[in-house]
């Protein structure tokens, strides 16, 4: 953590999902420490090889802890693939890589779940054990599964996403268990805490990774209760996604691939958008405050900047807000 960032800068609140939201992540991680709580994806958990997999925590994980890697951007860095290797001689399935390193995680988490833990306590112990600073939640210790309906029948996640490479049309996008999910309880007391200065939509894919924690009720309530700057940061730059299916899909559902586009796609929850210099011309179409910077992230830099930058667009934003200059990297 920047330990000269200012004590007056309050709590943020980050909503995130796996590679893009999780760099974004680290820039806030580095600048909040402990001031930052993460709403972290869990549509995308699912039992493989009887084990409980929940891919966007451990993106957050390891990307938080430097222990992520960097070329997959998922899965752990000096990764060996012995365990897939003798499996595929067995005939197993492996259209979903575990890593040997990766496998303790997943066998950890299993192993607690069934022992009655919920995912919240596990995760907090992992943040722990990874020594990152930040708090992390899943958006619910109850079962939510995303589900993409396509011309092929419903996909569950993991199936069209890495097994199908995104390549079937998408006709639309359920959260099954959303309506009945409860957030857990510190996600609710950190959205209610008199010390929330701002809540952050990370530049994850809207549709796969935020929609699902936005359609936990509890989460979109407190968000829609706090009285606090919603900043997204679109993960569009110049109508293209950096990484993953954003503008596939967004034309498949007939939606642009503008900044527009993301603007109304959050219409009632965001107060301000940060779009890349690439969508400048944009900005006048879009029906909130805008801030214009570079949004691409390759390096660890980019990533502390960006979150300054989307911090200090918050606070210019906040109706009491201080004159706040933050003095990151002193
Ligand atoms: N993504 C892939 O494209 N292929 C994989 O084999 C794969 C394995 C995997 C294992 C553990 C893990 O935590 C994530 C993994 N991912 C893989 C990423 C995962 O599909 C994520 O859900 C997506 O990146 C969306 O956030």
């Amino acid at each position: 953590m920047n330990k000269s960032y200012p004590e007056r800068a309050g709590r943020v609140v980050a909503l995130c999902g796996g590679v893009g939201g999780a760099k974004l992540a680290f820039g806030l991680a580095h600048i909040l420490g402990n001031d930052l709580t993460l709403l972290v994806n869990t549509g995308d958990d699912f039992e493989h090889l009887g084990l409980t997999v929940s891919p966007d925590i451990d993106t957050v994980l390891y990307t938080l802890s430097g222990l992520a890697n960097r070329e997959l951007g998922w899965g752990r860095q000096g990764e060996s693939w012995n365990f897939m290797e003798a499996l595929s001689t067995l005939g197993g399935e492996t259209w979903f890589r575990l890593g040997d390193r990766d496998l303790a995680i997943h066998v950890e988490r299993t192993r607690r779940l069934r022992a009655g833990e919920t995912l919240s306590t596990i995760t907090s112990s992992m943040v722990d054990h990874f020594g990152i600073e930040a708090r992390v939640f899943p958006m619910s210790d109850q079962k939510v599964s995303t589900v993409v309906a396509t011309p092929e029948g419903p996909l569950p996640f993991q199936r069209y996403f890495v097994e199908r490479r995104c390549a079937p049309r998408v006709a639309g996008i359920t959260f099954q268990g959303a309506v009945e999910a409860d957030a857990p309880p510190q996600v609710i007391s950190a959205l209610n805490d008199p010390a929330l200065r701002t809540i952050i939509i990370c530049p994850s894919n809207p549709y796969l990774s935020i929609d699902p924690i936005l359609a936990v009720p509890g989460i979109r309530s407190g968000i829609e209760r706090a009285d606090v700057p919603v900043i997204a940061v679109s993960p569009i730059i110049g109508g293209k996604a950096v990484k993953g299916p954003t503008a596939k899909i967004m034309a498949e559902l007939a939606v642009p691939a503008t900044s527009k586009a993301i603007a109304e796609h959050y219409g009632g929850v965001i107060d301000g958008l940060v779009i890349d210099h690439a969508d400048a011309d944009d900005r006048e179409t879009v029906n909130c405050p805008v801030h214009v910077t570079t949004s691409l992230m390759t390096s660890d830099e980019d990533r502390i900047r960006l979150a300054g930058e989307v911090l200090d667009f918050a606070y210019r934003l906040a109706p009491n807000a201080e004159a706040i200059t933050l003095r990151r990297g002193q």
